[in-house]
């Protein structure tokens, strides 16, 4: 299997806001070292949907690519979320992130305008024309109302650069296809709830919110599995379903920041980008609860 560095358990990062929403550099600075240093993770998914993306102008986004290569330095791998509805800033972002040294750069799929798969397939072959590195596929349906399948994922992994995708679906038996018809490409696990399930099929890695906080738990799941221990692991994940479930019912992104909060990540504002509304004052001390119950 080529690609073998970019394998394993990778956060999709966070990033904590300023009232004014310009980011919370310092805050953001912590939020990384948590994660290398106490969640042990393999790497950071910057630009996803939990660094609440698709809600900034370019400068933002490049500005986080930028305290995040500067933070990791090569500590970690690193991937860029650089994709949208707008291919010409996906490719500035690609070209900007690859000349920081990312490991990756990966792209949802364009969404809004219900592009055809010819129109998806054109968008990604001229990205990666003009961006000199590996591109992951982020497939996540439930958000952007893309479905791919089976013999579309081919299409796309016709072209060298694109090596695999970030599979954020509940659909296991396209899952298990997928892993047969490409055992050669990078498949990672997109939904955090379903880890085992989906190590269970072989998947090469997982990118997802929890890690930023649940990370030791989530890569015992997927040790456990991989040495066939699956009752140990499932009773791992059963636990980690609890948090997730809670984490879910409290409100995502804000309860994320507030467990990070309680964990030790506590500069300066970690506020969200509007229209995304902040934490309230009872989702706040819900987090407490969270935390205390299943985290401490
Ligand atoms: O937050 C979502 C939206 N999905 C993430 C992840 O698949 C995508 C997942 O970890 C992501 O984090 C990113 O693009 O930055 C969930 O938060 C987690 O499984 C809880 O449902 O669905």
């Amino acid at each position: 299997m080529k690609n073998e560095d970019l394998k394993g358990l990778i956060s999709a990062l966070l990033v904590p806001y300023n009232e004014d929403g310009t980011v919370n550099e310092a805050g953001l600075r912590q939020i990384i070292r948590h994660n290398i240093e106490n969640m042990k993770i393999d790497g950071l998914y910057v630009g996803g949907s939990s660094g609440e993306n698709f809600m900034l102008d370019t400068d933002t986004k490049k500005q986080i690519f930028d305290i995040a290569k500067d933070e990791v330095k090569d500590e970690v791998l690193l991937i860029a979320q650089v994709g949208g509805t707008n291919l010409y800033e996906a490719i500035e972002l690609g070209q900007y992130a690859t000349e920081l040294g990312y490991n990756a750069i990966s792209a949802v799929t364009p969404f809004y305008y219900k592009f055809s798969f010819e129109e998806v397939k054109q968008y990604y072959f001229d990205l990666v024309d003009k961006v000199d590195n590996r591109l992951i596929v982020y497939s996540i349906p439930a958000l952007t109302g893309v479905e791919i399948g089976v013999s579309q994922f081919m299409e796309l992994f016709e072209n060298d650069k694109i090596i695999g995708v970030k599979f954020t679906a509940a659909d296991f038996f396209l899952l298990e296809r997928l892993r047969k018809a490409a055992p050669d490409h990078l498949i990672y696990s997109g939904f955090d709830e379903m880890l085992l399930p989906a190590v269970i099929n072989n998947v090469d890695g997982a990118i997802g919110s929890t890690y930023n906080v649940n990370g030791l738990r989530s890569r015992k799941i997927m040790e456990l599995a991989q040495e066939g221990n699956i009752k140990e692991a499932l009773s791992i994940q059963n636990d980690t379903n609890d948090l997730i479930e809670a984490i879910l019912d409290n409100g995502l992104y804000p309860t994320l920041k507030q467990l990070l909060k309680l964990q030790g990540c506590d500069k300066g504002s970690f506020l969200a980008r509007k229209p995304m509304a902040s934490a309230t004052q009872k989702q706040i001390n819900r987090s407490k609860e969270i935390y205390d119950a299943y985290l401490k």
